[in-house]
């Protein structure tokens, strides 16, 4: 295969993109690249070697056998710790912020915020998860441990964010703010191929992605929307069809590639909706933006808000653009009605 490039070849070929770089990006997400090739393999034998639910049950090496989750934060959290670039990371596996100690990596200018193995619930009945990361400059003084500022910093801030969906293939999509670059791993080699340079978001699409269980405790302008997207209208294409798997990493993947609108609204018992800002909508958004959507809390920018505190929710609705402006109008209409 004479255009064979490997994210590897890529990053270095485009590092000019990631400002201040001297190799810096290439390693990161070679390290990110490195531990996602482990959970794919864990991933690809937990119905034979029961990982996926069974914490405490010894392996053959007689180790205590991690639950998928919590192994997928592990790999992640000590391939990042191995390198240079990164001080720290935050996960939604880790109550609070890691500050790595050692000298090398408090000398590093990078922390990266993720969600290792996001829909873990889903592996037991064999559909595909992801891991979400989000790149950003710390703020405090290099040579010493993060601090909170340094995890707390809005959308805006990301150097670079990506996922990786382990699906019927694993794929490697990122952004560093030059587009957004899909790779997809072959797992005979043992490298991630590009498969899908420049990867945009059609302005218009037909899916909408929504937890419809959830329906009678919906803002009214959600309850409208949806109304709108089942409606009979052949001028726009309605009724679009639904789709919803219950991974944000697989919903999104598919919107992006197709199309769509993904939403999960506040409800009257999780008043400020349940994904995470930092490690699930920021690195989201940011990729969304960057392939020509957009993503918003059904009023403002995700990347724009300033976060509090490490694990909180916001309302997410993210995907092409006319969908969103529609949906924006039903909410804007309906203001603080159930
Ligand atoms: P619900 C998975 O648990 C997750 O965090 C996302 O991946 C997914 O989009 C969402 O929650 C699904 O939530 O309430 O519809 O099951």
């Amino acid at each position: 295969m004479s255009n064979l490039r490997t994210l590897g070849e890529f990053i270095v070929e485009k590092q000019n993109d990631f400002p201040a770089a001297s190799g810096e990006l290439s390693s990161l997400l070679s390290s990110i690249s490195l531990a996602a090739k482990i959970v794919h393999r864990e991933i690809n034998k937990a119905g034979l070697v029961d990982i996926a639910g069974a914490a405490g049950v010894e392996n053959i090496q007689g180790e205590a056998q991690q639950k998928l989750d919590v192994l997928a934060n592990d790999t992640f959290k000590s391939a990042l710790e191995a390198r240079d670039q990164v001080c720290g990371i935050a996960s939604e596996e880790e109550d609070e912020e890691v500050s790595f100690t050692n000298a090398r990596n408090q000398n590093a200018k990078y922390v990266v915020l993720m969600d290792p193995l996001d829909g873990s619930s889903n592996i037991d009945v064999n559909v595909s998860v992801g891991t979400i990361f989000s790149i950003y400059r710390r703020i405090s003084p290099v040579g010493s441990p993060t601090q909170k500022e340094d995890y707390l910093q809005p959308g805006t801030e990301q150097v670079a964010s990506g996922y990786v969906i382990y699906g019927s293939s694993t794929m490697l999509v990122y952004t560093t703010g030059a587009g957004v670059h899909g790779f997809t791993y072959d797992p005979s080699i043992g490298v991630f191929c590009l498969s899908h340079e420049n990867m945009t978001i059609p302005n218009e699409g037909r899916v909408y992605s929504i937890n419809e269980g959830n329906y009678v405790k919906f803002p009214l302008g959600v309850k409208k929307y949806i109304k709108y997207c089942q409606e009979e209208d052949t001028s726009t294409n309605r009724p679009y069809t639904s789709r919803y798997i219950g991974s944000l990493v697989s919903d999104f993947h598919r919107n992006l590639l197709m199309g769509g609108i993904f939403l999960y609204p506040s409800t009257r018992t999780y008043p400020s909706g349940k994904l995470r800002l930092l490690y699930e909508c920021n690195p989201i958004a940011f990729l969304m933006e960057q392939a020509g959507g957009t993503a918003t809390d059904g009023e403002k920018r995700i990347m724009e808000i300033k976060p509090t505190e490490l694990h909180q929710r916001v309302p997410f609705f993210v995907g092409s653009n006319a969908m969103i402006e529609t949906l924006h109008g039903f909410i804007e209409q309906n203001k603080h009605q159930y």
